[in-house]
């Protein structure tokens, strides 16, 4: 690995997280992905799934059955045990311009409340 990219990483916010030296309020753990509370909640529930494994976005996320089966099962396990199954959104922010303020890839589970459309 690429000593800038080391060192990206030993700044990176959400490696912290996944490592337990910044604290966080996590309601799910897998073999890839822990699910934590948003600490910024954009509705009622907001909770954030963010891989173990530190990755730019979704264009670096690899494509792996194993890692895209636990993504999706996951969103379903967060969505039934946080009760919103009658409306949620999934959201996975992809660069500045669409509002992306870690560049650790992780999803948006949000629900709750009614959402509107378009996304601002
Ligand atoms: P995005 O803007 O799509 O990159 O989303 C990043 C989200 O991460 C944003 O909603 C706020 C959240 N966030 C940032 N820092 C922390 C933190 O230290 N703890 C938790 N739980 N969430 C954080």
């Amino acid at each position: 690995m690429r000593s800038e990219r080391k060192a990206f990483m030993a700044d990176c916010i959400f490696c912290k997280i996944v490592k337990g030296k910044i604290p966080s309020d996590k309601v799910m753990e897998g073999k890839h992905f822990i699910a934590i509370r948003d600490i910024n909640p954009q509705a009622p529930v907001h909770i954030l799934l963010i891989t173990r494994e530190h990755f730019k976005n979704i264009l670096e996320f690899p494509r792996s059955e194993g890692m895209f089966f636990e993504m999706l099962s996951m969103i379903e396990k967060v969505v039934k045990a946080e009760k919103i199954e009658k409306g949620f959104r999934v959201v996975i922010n992809t660069g500045l311009e669409a509002g992306q303020s870690v560049d650790h890839f992780h999803i948006h589970i949000l629900g709750g409340r009614e959402m509107k459309w378009p996304p601002g």
